[in-house]
């Protein structure tokens, strides 16, 4: 059998996964929105002017040069104002509508807003958003959306330098929107991973959640990645193009 009779089988297998949910999980990486024009973490071998993300990306850089982790954040802020959801997005907010509000959980470890964008009603942001400022002192968070910030932008409150509403490496994710991610892990038929490296955790562990209690597992991914053992199929290509086609063949 040649290579796209295979993947044809593939999508028809994940559709009739699909199909067959009564509830369906879907979890999010920067892969999806690699489309919409935005970076992955480690496609450019996970560099930001030479600094891996790891040691930007947390409480420990930012106390030490928050100047620097602002330049890093207000760069990939300054890109959201010219990204647009894409066909990946906009396919998981029909999923939605056709498996209903209790049937369909969205989680994302992006911190874009690309799928609020696209119109899915609820979002689990793992990771939180890029989109949101909190308060290092008093802790206020406002919706600051994709408008440029000062250097060190600091709270009109308090005057306490504001940070990204987004969780660092070593923070804790927020604990309601775990809850309500691993529950919809525990309790789906059917856990769809979509353009992540199932590298960072907690966030990749629901994968294994999900299998653990019995869902089918698929994988939409351009390479194969650390979660593709435990998958039950995995459909290799682009997102944008991969979604569209899988919510099409679960038929009407
Ligand atoms: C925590 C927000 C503890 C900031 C991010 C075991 C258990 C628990 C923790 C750990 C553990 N082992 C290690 C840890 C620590 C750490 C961790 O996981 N480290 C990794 C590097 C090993 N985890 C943490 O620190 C977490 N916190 O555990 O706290 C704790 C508990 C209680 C109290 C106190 C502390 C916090 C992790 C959150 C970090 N924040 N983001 C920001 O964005 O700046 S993580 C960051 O990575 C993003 O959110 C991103 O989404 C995420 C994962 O990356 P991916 O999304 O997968 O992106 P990546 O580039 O890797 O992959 C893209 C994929 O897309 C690729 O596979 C590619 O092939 C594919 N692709 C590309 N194009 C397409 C495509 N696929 C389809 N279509 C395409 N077109």
């Amino acid at each position: 059998m040649h290579q796209n009779e295979t993947h044809a089988d593939d999508l028809d297998r994940a559709a009739a996964m699909l199909g067959s949910a009564r509830r369906v999980a879907v979890m999010t990486g920067a892969g999806i929105s690699a489309e919409s024009g935005l970076a992955t973490f480690r496609g450019a071998g996970g560099l930001w002017e030479g600094h891996a993300v790891e040691d930007v990306a947390t409480p420990e850089a930012f106390r030490r040069d928050p100047a620097l982790v602002w330049r890093f954040y207000n760069a990939r802020r300054a890109s959201l104002a010219t990204v647009d959801p894409n066909p990946g997005h906009r396919a998981l907010v029909a999923l939605e509508e056709r498996m209903g509000e209790d049937g369909f959980t969205l989680i994302t470890q992006n911190v874009d807003g690309l799928h609020h964008a696209a119109g899915s009603r609820t979002v689990l942001e793992l990771h939180g958003s890029l989109r949101r400022v909190r308060c290092s002192g008093c802790e206020i968070t406002e919706e600051r959306g994709a408008e440029p910030l000062p250097e060190l932008p600091r709270c009109s409150a308090c005057d306490a330098i504001l940070r990204p509403d987004v969780v660092w490496f070593h923070e804790a994710l927020p604990e309601d929107v775990w809850q309500k991610a691993e529950a919809a892990a525990r309790s789906c038929q059917c856990f769809v991973v979509v353009g992540t490296s199932a590298i960072v955790y907690p966030a990749a562990g629901l994968i294994y959640v999900a299998r653990e209690h019995g869902a089918k597992v698929i994988e939409i991914n351009i390479t194969a990645t650390e979660a593709s053992g435990a998958v039950d199929v995995s459909l290799r290509g682009p997102s944008g193009t991969i979604l569209p086609e899988l919510i099409k063949r679960m038929g009407t």
